[in-house]
């Protein structure tokens, strides 16, 4: 099965392929390389709206789609509170005005990407949040449930990214089996959640069991092997993950989230999917050798 690959554009950004700086550069490799789309960065305040379309319209001539829009969440990603799960309810639902910005940004694509949230406070709280467990998931579960019905007219899906405990909430909203439980207590179509490999494999139980048990939740992949580092680089076992993704028909993307790139972008950039071909390709052979082994010999 041939999967469909993006590049999360804004881990690039400070290894010397900023988009906003060289978008020629950088979407003519990514292009070049194979890539069937790019993760744009959902900053609508900051982000002039003509050097955004200006962007988006060079991707799309260039024949990338955009699948996902990549908001940043917690103080040291967004240079200011982003927190979806916040006790303070100003602090709270200034995170779902900027997620609704971030939504008709989407929505003004004729096939609108979806976007990407996630639990993450102001400042680490490394080994165990002080804010209870039960008050951080009804005030995000709130808050997703906001942001599904704001979506939902407006063709975007939104997916719930699980972030490992020393970037996000230490002890709630790590796993994607705590991701998945809130989207299906909210229960909207249009809500699911994301798994970003480098996440998974921290937080999570076997990465092929915890891609089965999102089903048909699973929006979205961030790809990167254990050491957030290009995929094939560390002991992620991605022939089996890509025979996870095959079995399961996954239709959706996998958006290289590989950071600090290295050893320079555009090599992350090229060897990544050509490993992810080359696996897609293992995975094909097995299937051919085992149907070969099926039929009779001739007689
Ligand atoms: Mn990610």
């Amino acid at each position: 099965m041939v999967h469909k690959y993006s590049v999360i554009l804004v881990t690039l950004a400070g290894d010397g392929g900023n988009v906003w700086e060289k978008p020629q550069e950088v979407l003519e490799t990514v292009a070049e390389s194979g890539y069937d789309g790019v993760d744009l960065d959902a900053e609508p305040d900051r982000i002039d709206p003509q050097e955004f379309n200006k962007v988006a319209s060079m991707a799309a001539s260039l024949g990338l789609k955009v699948p996902a829009l990549i908001c940043a969440w917690g103080g040291w990603h967004a240079g200011e509170v982003r927190d979806l799960a916040s006790n303070d309810e100003s602090v709270r639902s200034y995170a779902v005005s900027y997620a609704q910005k971030c939504i008709d940004l989407a929505a003004g694509f004729d096939d609108p990407p979806i976007l990407e949230i996630a639990a993450v406070p102001p400042a680490s709280e490394y080994p165990v949040t002080s804010v209870p467990r039960a008050d951080l998931r009804r005030n995000f579960a709130k808050s997703a449930r906001e942001l599904a019905e704001y979506a939902a007219p407006r063709g975007v899906g939104v997916a719930i990214e699980p972030i490992n405990r020393f970037e996000g909430y230490a002890g709630f909203l790590n796993s994607i089996v705590e991701a998945k439980s809130i989207a299906d207590e909210v229960g909207a179509d249009n809500l699911g959640v994301l798994a970003d490999f480098f996440h998974v494999n921290i937080e999570d139980a076997a990465l092929t069991d915890t891609l089965r048990h999102a089903a048909d939740k699973l929006m979205c992949i961030h790809l990167a092997d254990n050491n957030r580092q290009a995929p094939g680089t560390g002991h992620i076992d991605f022939l089996q993950v890509i025979r996870t993704l095959n079995s399961m028909d996954y239709s959706g993307y996998l958006s290289l989230d590989a950071v600090p790139a290295k050893p320079d972008w555009k090599t992350l950039v090229n060897s990544s999917i050509s490993f992810m071909k080359q696996m897609e390709q293992m995975a094909a052979l097995q299937d051919r050798i085992a149907a070969a082994e099926r039929m009779a010999p001739p007689a």
